[in-house]
């Protein structure tokens, strides 16, 4: 864990987070500047920066944050209207957090290919 990584720090609860699923090895919550409806983070409590990072024990992990992501759509009510899992790696992609996090947006319709 980071002590700097924002985060680490909504994992470790310094940071306030309206937190929808918490195990030992992932948590997910609301995401604080929503970009759609439903605008979710599912994030591993390891640190892991991104998605460069990942290591070949992590690919386990990788499958619990899409499983995460994929129950909560379905409890969010976005599953059968359809849903978008992005993770951004590096600038040009526009990452702005340094931990890994799989962002899922929904409830509204979403153009193709992605700006
Ligand atoms: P990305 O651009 O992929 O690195 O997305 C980072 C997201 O993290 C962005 O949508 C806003 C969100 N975010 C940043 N800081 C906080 C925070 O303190 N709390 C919550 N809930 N979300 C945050």
């Amino acid at each position: 864990m980071s002590k700097e990584c924002i985060f680490c720090r909504i994992v470790r609860k310094e940071i306030k987070s309206e937190i929808l699923f918490e195990d030992d090895h992932v948590v997910a919550f609301r995401d604080i500047n929503p970009r759609a409806p439903v605008h979710i983070l599912v994030i591993p409590k390891k640190h892991i920066p991104t998605v460069n990072d990942i290591e070949e024990e992590d690919l386990q992990l990788l499958g619990k944050m899409v499983g995460v992501a994929r129950d909560l759509a379905v409890t969010s009510g976005i599953s059968e209207s359809g849903y978008r899992l992005v993770i951004n790696c590096h600038q040009n992609a526009g990452q702005e957090v340094y931990h890994l996090h799989l962002h899922l947006l929904g409830g509204r319709k979403m153009k193709w290919p992605p700006g």
